[in-house]
């Protein structure tokens, strides 16, 4: 999420909220109008960075290689049409996170082979947080890049709710993003709790 998503809420409560709710990794995605820059950006950066460093949850950037490379973030989140994979992972270095959003086996072999940790996969679903984003594409294609790369975790994204996520845990995926589903949430606890629980569906039968 970035400063945006929280809607009346203060966004650093909200990441709060979240990191005591359980999440296991957060990503500044700052975009959109009215996004922070400069001076306002980087302050709102080491807020969010001090907030997980205290719950131990790893924090990642989206796009924004130099700003993750200035306040030694633990990881960068890449798309497409960013800078390309292999010189971001030059550029910080083995120890950090590198993710990269893909949507096909051929960008996800790309991607790992550039040194990329984990790739990101959607829209799965309808999304109205990301302005740009690609028609939804459903779970199948990351099916076929699981199978492809049992080894390369997917991270599946876009208008995941707890009412459709089963279907994506069952993808294949290793991981789920969601904004809205936590930034909306009146009770961010249970809804992670939700979240996370339909990953268990089935594995009793
Ligand atoms: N990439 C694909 S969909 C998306 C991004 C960043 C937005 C996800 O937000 P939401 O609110 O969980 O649909
Ligand atoms: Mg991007």
């Amino acid at each position: 999420m970035g400063s945006k998503n929280s809607g009346a809420r203060n966004p650093l409560k909200v990441l709060e909220a979240a990191l005591e709710g359980g999440i296991s990794h957060f990503q500044l995605r700052e975009k959109g109008e009215g996004a922070l820059t400069g001076a306002d950006l980087l302050e709102f950066a080491l807020d969010c960075q001090q907030l997980c460093r205290s719950y131990g949850v790893p924090f990642i950037i989206n796009d924004l290689v130099e700003l993750a490379c200035q306040i030694d973030a633990d990881g960068v989140h890449i798309g497409q049409d960013d800078a390309e994979a292999g010189q971001v992972r030059q550029k910080i270095g083995k120890e950090k996170l590198l993710g990269v959003s893909v949507h096909s086996v051929k960008e996800a072999q790309l991607a790992a082979k550039a040194g990329a940790d984990y790739v990101g996969m959607g829209p799965v679903f309808g999304t109205t947080s990301k302005a740009d984003a690609k028609k939804p594409a459903g779970v199948k294609e990351i099916r076929t890049v699981a199978t492809a790369f049992p080894f390369l975790p997917i991270v599946g994204i876009g208008g995941i709710k707890p009412e459709n996520a089963v279907q994506v845990w069952k993808s294949g995926v290793a991981g789920i993003a969601v904004i809205s589903s936590i930034t909306e949430a009146q009770d961010i606890a249970g809804q992670i709790l939700a979240l996370q629980a339909a990953s268990k569906v089935g594995d009793w039968k």
